[in-house]
Order: C-alpha cells, then structure tokens, then sequence
C-alpha cells in the first residue's frame, strides 16, 4: 500500500478541511507549463469551479474539446496548530496529474478515477497560505485507462478520440481535502464476515504507523457499544446481529482506536455493514440468500456539471432508482466518487464496482462494432505490458478503497474488450489473480462481455464467478421492423450458452435503446418511447425464460453526454430517465415489473 486511502474524517486526532471551490485554471495546449514554471504560478489563469468538469463551461468548441495539458491553482491555508502528517487529497483527478505545493513536486498520479494521495508534511509552511498546483492532462492511449487515442486537427489542435462511449470529460472531479493526522496514525482497515445463526463474527484487520496498541469498538445504530477487541487484528462476536439487507440496510459504526495504554494517539471511524455474498451454482446470494439484480448501469453525468460530483444528483438518481424499484446498479464504466457507496451502503442497494478498463477494443464506435465481429488485435500489441501494469494497478487502488463498502458485492474488472484470443485470456487472468488475492472479502469477480465474446468464442468468460453480458437485440442487431428476427436470435444465443451448462449465474449489465422523449409513433418506430417499451418487453420474456438469468441492469439509467457522431444526438439517449432525471414512459414499466420481481 503506498498512501492510506481512507475517506478523509475529522475528529480530536485528525482533520479534514475542504478545499473545495472557484480555483485557478490554465490551459498548456503546448505543454510549455513546465519549462516555464508554472508549478509556482500560472501566468494568465481564468477561474474554475471545483469539482467539475471543464469542459462544460465554455462557450467555443476548441475549449470544450481542449485535449492536452491543463493546470489547476488554489491557495491553501495550513493552520500553525497542525502536528503530524499534512496531506493533500484529490477524490479524482482525470485522467493523470502532478501535484505541486509551494512550487515542490509531491506526487503523480496516472487514473482518472481514483484518489491521489501528496503528502506535503515536509514542505507546507504553516500558518500562512500554501500554493497549490495540479499540472493534468487528459490524453488519451493504449497504455493507460480508459483506451483511446488522441488526433490532430489540421490546425493544431488536439482532439480527443475515444475507444469508448461517453464524453471525455476531464478536471478535478471530486473534492479536495487538507487532512491532518497523527505522525503515528491509522492507515487501512479491513473487515470480513461470518453469520452464526442470529449471531455474527466481524473479522477485522488494521494497519498503523508506529508501534501502539489497538483496540476495536463496535457500536449499533444508536450510537451503543456492541462488542470491543483489542489487537491489531481479531474478531468481534455480535449477538442477534443486524445485517445489512438489500434495500434494508442496518450500518454498525466501527472505531479504531490507536493508543499507548489510555493514551490516545488516533482514532478512525466509519460504517459497516454486515452481510455475506456467495455465489452457489447459479443464484447470487447476499447473507444465503438469493437476490435478483435489478437496476441500472448509470455514469457520473449531468448538464453543467459533466463528471463532477454533486450530492444534489445523488439524491435524485437513488430516489429515481428506488422509484422504480430498483436494487443494484454498476458502476460503469469506472470507479465512482465515494460519496455514491456511501449513499448506497445507507439506501441498500448493490454495486458492482468497475475498474475503469473500457475501450479494449480499436474502435471509436465500440457500441456499433460488437455486433459485428470486427476483430482489432487488441492485445497483441507492444503496449499491453505497460496497459497491464496500469490495469493491475488501479484495480489494486480500487479494491483498496471500496473494499469496506457492503454495497459492494462484486468486482467488474472490464467492459467489452476483446476476448477471443489466448493473448486476451492471459492478460485477464492476470487481473483476475491479482484482484482476488487482494480483496479481503473473497467477492465475486466478474466482467462485461460485448456480442463478439460468444459462447463459441470467448476465451474469458471462465474467469468470471458471474458472467455478465451486454447485449443489443433488436436495437444494434436486428431492430425496428425485424425485432422478432432480433429474439429469435438473443434466444438462439441462450439456447448456446445453456447448452454449456456453466452452472453460474448470468446478469445483463446492458440492454437498451436510444429513445427521444419527443418521440411517440403507433404502431413503434425506433427512437420513440413506445420502441423503448417494446424492446424492454421483448428483452423481459428472454430473461423470464432462462433460470440462470439472475439480473438485468438496464443501459442506462439516464441519457447521457458522449463524443459526437451520427449515432448520437447530443448524446446517448438509452436512458430510462432523460438527462434531467425525469421519467421516459419505460420507466413505468421496469417499475411495475420490478415491484413482482
Ligand atoms: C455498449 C457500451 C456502452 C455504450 C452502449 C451503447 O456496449 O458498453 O458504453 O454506451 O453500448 O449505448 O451503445
């Protein structure tokens, strides 16, 4: 572990104050930054909302579409009064950063979906204002994540041109922290369960800096001590314990305390579920017993605020989901801000949480070319060591700061890469390994596989505890006026993977159409509201006709922005609620089936 990724918090022994605001903002379109010395000052900085995407503010298209280095600027005081480690943490910085305090490089991060952790102990000044500067870039490459590649207009701009479906929206993402804590301190901590008839054992395991005692306090939702242990790393026995339940969550608050006799050095608190997950044959079962997913694969989208995270849409998206009754959804096509598992693990809902391993395909029109068996070579490239090492890396990163969450049941570790040669097969196995060596929980590891990952074909699938599959019948393949030919042909597709009898469960994590709230015709046509209800229909009596079926993730949740082209009108329009998070009709009946489901 290089850096503690705990949610920052504050209490007697450590603090968080946030950073969070209007900073500076300049962009470097030909990376003179360095040279010059921006890591001090930028020249001619205009002012940016933080967090947010930049993207969304500009009135030209050459700056909506800036693709390139960037820089960020803010000024931080540093209290006198602060003793121990002084930190600087970033929620997400896409897709790559440097973090500069007081002119000095602290660190630098690659992955635009997961903290950045700088430690300015040695150089902060305290008591006075200390300038903070983030040098970021938003390129995109075979060798990083999510996959893309970058092109140059005729008049020397960049442009950004990824292998994968939604804007590519950069900035500092989420929020920024000052955060404090002891020289010897709390850095990690990690718990697992098991259920003893109406009791339960709460294994945990710490990590601390310096050599002091620990000692564990589980307390109930009223705030009441439930069990202690003391040790680094043990057991506590819950009697009659509540367990955390899909849509019925119960949060116990466990509290690591670090100390020396009654002396305390550290304290951390957060919540914690308790629940299990299991796969057993072909059933997903969360404390034994089986649960069917349902819900949606969403992003982090909004008008004006691009990726940026704002509590106000949390809310509404976990109201709309509950709305339709709704129990899970996937956190394509990367990790997401924290806040959104933390709001999960208190509504009870289910995540599968995904590595941000999109675009393992050559093709800007991923969406389009997974019907079509188009094949690109995609790891059998020189670059795939360096695209690994980075893949390993973030999910290592990811499990690391999701692992505690008891919304999250399930690892995704990509979405729609080729995986059809024993080139692919190595590669992921790889990940696989990697990912369930490191996840205390033992979760079900899991993917998502595009059409030309048949069952004949794929040379993946076997890696996954559950196997998801994202598929288009009667939208992409065979849509309109053929939609019969379209489930005819999703079934014949079943028919082959039953036929292996693979004894796992299957989940969609996407099916859907493009639908424009303007649209009605009678009878349907594509991209109106009465297609999208048929299409959902159609797709429903597949699913309704395979046992192993054991989920469906609609794609999307709402409408959502994209790169342009003539298959998107201003967007991607597979919402089931428009942009705006109102209700397309067909969110009435994935409401009414999912109330019986
Ligand atoms: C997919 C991708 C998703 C796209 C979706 C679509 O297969 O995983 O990122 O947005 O199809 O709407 O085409």
């Amino acid at each position: 572990m290089n850096q503690s990724l705990l949610f920052p918090i504050s209490n007697d022994y450590r603090s968080c104050i946030n950073l969070d605001g209007l900073w500076k903002f300049q962009f470097d379109p030909n990376s003179i930054g360095t040279k010059e010395n921006w890591n001090n000052h930028l020249p001619k900085p205009i002012s940016m909302p933080v967090p947010a995407s930049f993207a969304t503010f500009f009135t030209t298209k050459e700056e909506r579409d800036y693709c390139g280095d960037f820089w960020y600027e803010t000024e931080c005081f540093v209290p006198s009064n602060m003793t121990g480690k002084i930190y600087l943490r970033f929620g997400s910085v896409t897709h790559r950063a440097t973090i500069f305090c007081n002119g000095v490089e602290i660190t630098s991060h690659e992955g635009g979906f997961l903290p950045i952790v700088a430690d300015i102990t040695s150089v902060a000044i305290k008591g006075q204002k200390n300038t903070i500067v983030v040098k970021a870039n938003n390129e995109l490459n075979e060798k990083t994540l999510p996959c893309g590649t970058v092109m140059t207009l005729k008049n020397g701009n960049k442009l950004a041109k990824p292998y994968f479906d939604f804007f590519n929206y950069a900035g500092i993402h989420r929020s920024v922290y000052l955060v404090n804590t002891p020289e010897d301190a709390i850095e990690d901590y990690s718990v697992t369960y098991t259920l003893k008839g109406k009791d339960a054992v709460v294994h945990y395991d710490t990590v601390s800096r310096g050599n002091h005692d620990i000692t564990v306090i589980l307390k109930d939702q009223e705030g009441n001590e439930v069990c202690r242990n003391e040790g680094a790393s043990g057991d506590l026995y819950v009697t009659n314990a509540h367990l955390w339940k899909v849509r019925n969550a119960y949060l116990y608050t466990i509290e690591v305390i670090l100390h020396d006799g009654s002396t305390v050095i550290d304290s951390y608190e957060d919540r914690i579920g308790i629940r299990t997950v299991r796969i057993d044959g072909t059933k997903i079962l969360i404390n034994e017993e089986p649960v069917y997913l349902k819900g949606f694969g969403k992003h982090e989208d909004f008008d004006i605020l691009g990726r940026g995270f704002n509590w106000a849409i949390a809310k509404r998206d976990f109201e709309c989901m509950k709305w339709t009754n709704a129990n899970c959804f996937r956190t394509s096509h990367y990790p997401y801000a924290e806040e959104w598992y933390r709001f999960a693990d208190e509504e009870g809902f289910l995540i599968i949480d995904e590595v941000a391993a999109v675009g393992m395909m050559r093709s800007t029109h991923n969406f389009a070319a997974a019907g079509t068996g188009q094949y690109t070579y995609f790891f059998e490239t020189p670059t795939v060591p360096a695209l690994l090492k980075n893949h390993l890396t973030q999910v290592e990163e990811m499990i690391q700061r999701d692992k505690n969450h008891p919304s999250v049941f399930s690892f995704s570790l990509f979405n729609e890469p080729e995986t059809t040669s024993t080139y692919a097969h190595d590669y992921f196995k790889a990940i696989f390994d990697h990912a369930r060596n490191i996840d205390p929980q033992n979760r079900p590891m899991t993917g998502a596989f595009e059409k030309n990952s048949a069952p004949e074909k794929c040379l993946c699938y076997m890696l996954c505890n559950f196997i998801c599959l994202n598929r288009y019948y009667g939208w992409y393949i065979s849509g309109g006026p053929e939609i019969s030919d379209a489930e005819w042909k999703f079934r014949d597709e079943m028919n082959r993977w039953q036929a292996k009898d693979l004894n796992v469960p299957f989940v969609f994590t996407e099916f859907g159409t493009d639908t424009l709230p303007s649209e009605h015709s009678l009878p349907s046509i594509m991209w109106s509201q009465e297609y999208q209800d048929e299409y959902m229909e159609m797709n429903f009596s597949v699913f309704d006709s395979y046992d192993f079926i054991q989920g469906e993730l609609a794609w999307n949740f709402a409408d959502f922005q994209t790169s342009e082209g003539i298959m998107r009108v201003n967007g991607n329009k597979k919402g089931v609620f428009t942009r705006q998070r109102q209700p397309k009709d067909v969110a009435f009946v994935m409401k009414k089936r999912w109330a019986d489901k």
